[in-house]
């Protein structure tokens, strides 16, 4: 642990996106408080620190909240930038920037969002079959995205040689693929033994605990 780290909470949820940077925090070494936040059941205070409405948040010092995925992971990788969380040199930082963008919107909002959260995309529940529909093909063609990547890097990691934030991602969209019934194995091989290697990771394994659905 660094020992001039400024004071941090993590806001997080158990199942959710802050899965991801729980493990960077964890890779990071950074002392964190983790405040237990509910997903269809949030606080006024959390709602006060977020009007969003969507964790990750991160608290700096207890002054400086941070919200949206590429920012908190921005905000860890630069209290601890021994740890390389967003690579090793800047061309891999700009290929980490290049994944997490395309994570976030279109496969975590778009794709994933269409399929558990279709009323985001209509007030028309009449159609929130055909929007989940959509979602469920698209969030195929990402995983086959994802799988050509990773095994074209051959690497097990993402980016470059080593850990990086985007493989706390990508570990975190292959396990919510259970609950899509998408059989991981049979169809992204090389994405499923990319993702069992990373499960074994310590940082991981320890989010896991917390983050006890994902
Ligand atoms: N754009 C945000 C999205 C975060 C997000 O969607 N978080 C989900 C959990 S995985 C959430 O808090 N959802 C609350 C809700 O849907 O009510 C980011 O990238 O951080």
């Amino acid at each position: 642990m660094s020992s001039s780290q400024p004071p941090l909470k993590l806001f997080y949820s158990p199942g959710a996106c802050s899965f991801v940077p729980h493990v960077a925090l964890l890779e990071a070494n950074l002392n964190t408080e983790l405040i237990l936040t509910h997903i269809g059941h949030m606080t006024p205070e959390f709602i006060s620190i977020n009007p969003k409405r969507r964790v990750p948040v991160l608290v700096i010092n207890d002054t400086e909240i941070i919200t949206e995925m590429s920012a908190v992971l921005t905000a860890i990788s630069s209290l601890s930038p021994e740890t390389n969380l967003l690579g090793r040199t800047t061309l891999e930082t700009i290929r980490s920037y290049e994944w997490l963008n395309w994570l976030s919107t279109v496969v975590h909002g778009q794709a994933l969002g269409s399929i558990w959260r279709p009323e985001r995309y209509s007030n028309d529940p009449a159609i929130y079959p055909a929007i989940r529909e959509k979602g469920l093909e698209t969030i195929r063609e990402c995983y086959k995205i994802i799988n050509e990547k990773v095994a074209e890097r051959g690497t097990g990691f993402a980016v470059g040689g080593a850990f990086t934030v985007v493989d706390a991602f990508l570990v975190l969209l292959h396990c919510w693929a259970g609950r899509l019934e998408i059989d991981m194995k049979a169809e992204y091989s090389d994405y499923t033994v990319y993702a069992k290697r990373l499960l074994g990771r310590e940082s991981v394994r320890r989010a896991r605990e917390v983050h006890v659905d994902v």
